[in-house]
């Protein structure tokens, strides 16, 4: 993670709470090994630590998955009165923590609970023979936290607790995953602006980006968007809430399947989506479909990009442009049994926005989906 290294400390004084990146995601899922698996042959992640019975863990298996600056935990209960077994119960597979790395995981919970975030666990020293990772963590929506992470004094695999682990199975050369790009909440319909404040006021980030009703909120799909983010643009945050329109949103048909609020996709950034798309569908990985009319149209207003429209085309993926240059992205279809969470791919060249253009395709993709699974 060399990038975030080079914060000078100048600007990290500067703000009340200094992140460093996405330290992790962490998800809750009914059998990690398959889900390591998973992430292993499908989103070409290496698997670099565990934890379970054989390193002295009796109640979980965590599996530590990396791509990339991108890391993914995946997390089971090992027995029913685990807190994490219900919550798989009541949510299904679904995203547990987004963990965020910072210099100082003790100023970091002073500044959130001092602010109004709840904290769920005051910050501890965690040491074993590779140093010392300081951990704090607080509530955000739904059952989901944010774990502040310090591990500037720590050496090992992941946590310690955890074992080095070697690859599940073959990975890349090149990962086909670079980093998190950005993770998105799902919240109850009126309770997006509560959530949006509750960054700003509890992390001092910033919007970043304003959807009003008229942009999504059409009669394609009815949502409502904002997104926040720190001062230096490495953790991102959407937030998206349901909106009135005349069929069901995609955001409550999550609402309803994950019973409540909680982590929609997290967008995964990629140095050549071509690549990564050709091989996550070789391992049978799904994304929405896109049909050939919006290729038909589309080098007209994208202009050129690093990709052949024809390329695009073939594997569905997305472009959108704006001021500051385009993006190239995809998006699976949910990867559990429930409805809830999925994943996008992007390729950035310059523009720092989310699609805006694409919502349309998008959502009626997404919408497309729905239908066949009766939830429109
Ligand atoms: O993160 C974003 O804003 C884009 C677009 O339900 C998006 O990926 C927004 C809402 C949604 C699906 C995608
Ligand atoms: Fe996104």
């Amino acid at each position: 993670m060399t990038e975030m290294l080079h914060r000078s400390d100048a600007e990290t004084a500067q703000d009340p709470f200094p992140v460093l990146g996405m330290d992790a995601v962490v998800f809750a899922v009914g059998n990690a090994r398959q889900a390591a698996h998973w992430y292993s042959t499908a989103f070409g992640f290496r698997c670099t630590a565990y934890s379970g019975p054989e390193t002295g863990n009796r109640d979980t298996v965590s599996y530590v998955l990396e791509s990339g600056e991108a890391r993914f935990v995946v997390t089971s209960p090992l027995h029913p009165d685990h807190p994490l077994a219900a919550h798989i119960a009541e949510h299904g597979d679904g995203v547990v923590d987004l963990a965020i790395a910072v210099p100082d995981a003790r100023a970091g919970y002073a500044y959130t609970t001092g602010h109004g975030a709840t904290g769920l666990d005051e910050p501890a020293d965690m040491r074993d023979d590779h140093g010392t990772v300081v951990r704090s963590a607080i509530a955000t929506y739904g059952q989901t936290r944010h774990s502040l992470v310090d591990r500037h004094d720590y050496a090992g695999p992941y946590l310690p607790g955890y074992a080095a682990r070697g690859p599940l199975a073959p990975a890349p050369a090149k990962p086909w995953i670079t980093s998190i790009d950005h993770c998105v909440g799902n919240v109850e319909l009126g309770k997006m602006d509560a959530w949006v404040e509750f960054y700003q006021r509890v992390m001092g980030f910033t919007n970043m980006r304003e959807f009003v009703g008229g942009d999504i909120a059409t009669e394609y799909s009815a949502l409502m968007s904002k997104v926040v983010a720190d001062g230096t643009r490495k953790v991102k945050f959407p937030i998206n809430e349901p909106a009135i329109a005349k069929k069901k949103s995609q955001i409550d048909e999550y609402l309803e399947f994950y019973r409540g609020p909680g982590v929609q996709h997290i967008a995964l950034a990629t140095d050549d989506i071509v690549r990564t798309v050709r091989a996550m569908r070789d391992a049978g990985v799904e994304f929405l479909n896109t049909p050939d009319s919006y290729y038909d149209t589309l080098g007209q207003w994208v202009g050129e990009t690093r990709v052949p429209v024809e390329t695009l085309r073939e594997l569905k993926i997305l472009a959108d442009r704006d001021e500051d240059g385009y993006l190239l992205q995809i998006f699976t279809k949910p990867v559990q049994d429930r409805p809830t969470v999925f994943f996008e791919i992007i390729e950035r060249h310059g523009s720092q926005g989310f699609g805006l253009g694409n919502f349309k395709a998008l959502f009626e993709a997404i919408e497309r989906e729905q239908e066949a699974r009766g939830n429109l």
